[in-house]
């Protein structure tokens, strides 16, 4: 194996809150933790702390506690930090949704969680009640943060001002949050991350990531995906920085909210590279506060990243993660001057990775520290105390990912250099990545097949035209009927989260499979990789 080239940093036994925000220091208190970027609104850290105690108050008088599940379907808003913070103040658990979801989506969620209250804001409210009243949740357990009639709002909990319970719970082992990813394979499931997972992954952070109280941090990436989680809801605000909220990215607003607020540090998904890098909108605004742009979650392209750099005027880095390591595993380190975007980076503080080929399990030879040379690629393991505890009530996924020496196949191809910095070849699994968003294709696969004019049916993800991957659909019709791509298309559309849609469709006479009938994607990928008539 090999370990992290940086010093282990201390990891405190405590839970997220007192680690956050236990000692915070008298002079920070009236610092900004959150400006509301489309509306200015200001929440200070001593508002913010008093306002998650407040709602822990209230959740232990409605009975919330240790061992419940708490869902929690917003788009980025500074309440969300208040409620986030607040469930687990409360000693209980939080299960974040993605604000794309239809109601089925949010059902499936809440009813594998074992939600039993929910927090959603107005104009989400018509799929999060109907997913609720599904799972038997009653109207007073769906509280509206800005108010809805028939509903509990933040507000309303927050006036009670009742006080924070006491609460008791080993850190290291009682579930902080129940994100939901797909893994290597099948259906999204509750990925347990505890207390400990959470704060030892914001430690081994600070020091790669390097932000400081005096960053404003443009917060346009989602705070129900583990990223936007940890790097903004929990780093940030450990750092004492303030985070600019905004609820959903449209280019216009996010340069307008980058100008107006003077942010400094910007986390991004590759997608939004590529219109930094090209949008002639760019240069309407003033971007001169910002000084580095961190991206994340699918691969960057470095020619990309050098433009945006230079476009820009500030530094670009790249970092990796998955859900199921809390997610930061590697970062270029923000340090690292001149550092080459064709990796993403050095392991995290901490850590133990490991690189073995996928066949036969064999670890590769690791290059000599300080050559210049690089292992041969195979999978990347990663190994620290920031591997989730497993996946909820999937003993089975549990054991395929993660080995009894507690190494989680990541379930993508990797190589590392001399210097100790690795880079993602490609991905082994079968995940497909949209602006970052996880889209799994076990789950489009099973929907297809409901068509009435579909025998068989395979998702992969392909690029399009910018490099970024989208998904297609391989599909085998049944005998003697006939549907387009693009009604297939639409019907898909009205069945799930716009993410999640299928871009692309080839009919094909057969799926590729091997002889146990699983997918194989490999080959499927392989062609699509072959240009036509060669
Ligand atoms: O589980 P997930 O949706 O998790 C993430 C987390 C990404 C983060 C989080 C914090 C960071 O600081 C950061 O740099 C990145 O996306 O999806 C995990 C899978 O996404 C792909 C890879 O296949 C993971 O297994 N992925 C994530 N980052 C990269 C990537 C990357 N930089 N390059 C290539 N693939």
């Amino acid at each position: 194996m090999f370990t992290s080239p940086h010093p282990d940093v201390e990891i405190p036994d405590l839970s997220v809150y007192d680690t956050l925000f236990g000692g915070i220091a008298p002079s920070d208190l009236d610092r900004i933790a959150l400006r509301d970027g489309t509306t200015g609104a200001e929440t200070s850290y001593r508002q913010l702390i008093g306002q998650i105690n407040a709602l822990a108050g209230a959740l232990a008088a409605a009975g919330i506690g240790v061992g419940d599940v708490v869902a929690l379907h917003a788009p980025n808003v500074p309440a969300f930090a208040t409620v986030f913070h607040g469930i687990l103040r409360a000693g209980a658990t939080a299960t974040t949704v993605n604000g794309l979801y239809n109601a089925e989506e949010i059902e499936a969620q809440l009813r594998d969680a074992g939600a039993t209250m929910l927090f959603t804001v107005s104009p989400l409210l018509p799929q999060a009640w109907a997913a609720a009243s599904a799972c038997g949740i009653p109207s007073d357990r769906v509280v509206v943060l800005d108010g809805a009639e028939g509903h509990a709002s933040l507000s309303d909990l927050l006036l009670r001002r009742l006080p924070a319970p006491d609460v008791s719970f080993d850190p290291a082992t009682h579930v902080a949050v129940l994100p939901y990813s797909s893994g290597t394979t099948g259906r999204p499931k509750g990925v347990m991350l505890s207390h400990r997972n959470l704060v030892a992954n914001v430690q081994q952070s600070i020091p790669q990531l390097g932000m400081v109280a005096d960053d404003r941090i443009l917060a346009v990436l989602p705070f129900f995906h583990i990223y936007g989680m940890t790097v903004l809801l929990n780093l940030a605000l450990s750092r004492r920085a303030s985070l600019v909220t905004m609820p959903r990215f449209d280019l216009a607003e996010f340069l307008r909210i980058i100008q107006d607020f003077r942010c400094s540090y910007v986390f991004i998904a590759p997608p939004i590279a590529v219109a930094l890098a090209k949008h002639p909108l760019v240069d309407e605004f003033d971007l001169s506060s910002v000084h580095t742009i961190f991206s994340g979650a699918a691969p960057l392209d470095a020619t990309l990243g050098r433009a945006v750099e230079e476009r820009l005027g500030c530094r670009m880095r790249q970092g990796y993660g998955m859900t199921e390591l809390s997610p930061v595993s590697h970062a270029i380190a923000f340090q690292a001057e001149g550092a080459s975007l064709d990796s993403v980076g050095t392991t995290l503080p901490n850590m133990q990775c490991r690189i073995v080929d996928p066949e036969t399990g064999a670890e590769v030879d690791y290059p000599a520290e300080g050559s210049d040379e690089e292992s041969a690629a195979g999978e990347l393991l990663c190994a620290g105390p920031n591997v989730m505890l497993g996946y909820l009530g999937n003993e089975e996924a549990t054991r395929e990912t993660l080995e009894d020496d507690g190494f989680l196949h990541t379930g993508d191809i990797a190589t590392v250099r001399g210097d100790g910095t690795v880079r993602i070849i490609e991905r082994l699994k079968e995940l497909i990545k949209y602006h970052g968003y996880q889209v799994a294709p076990a789950e489009l696969e099973a929907l297809l097949l409901g068509h009435p004019a579909i025998a068989d049916a395979a998702v992969i993800g392909v690029l399009d035209d910018e490099g970024q991957e989208v998904p297609k659909a391989f599909v085998v019709l049944q005998p003697g009927q006939d549907v387009t791509a693009e009604a297939l298309m639409a019907w898909v559309t009205e069945r799930v989260a716009p993410h999640k849609k299928i871009r692309r469709v080839a009919f094909v006479d057969a799926i590729p499979k091997s002889a146990s009938g699983k997918i194989l994607r490999k080959d499927l990928r392989a062609a699509e990789a072959t240009p036509a008539g060669s």
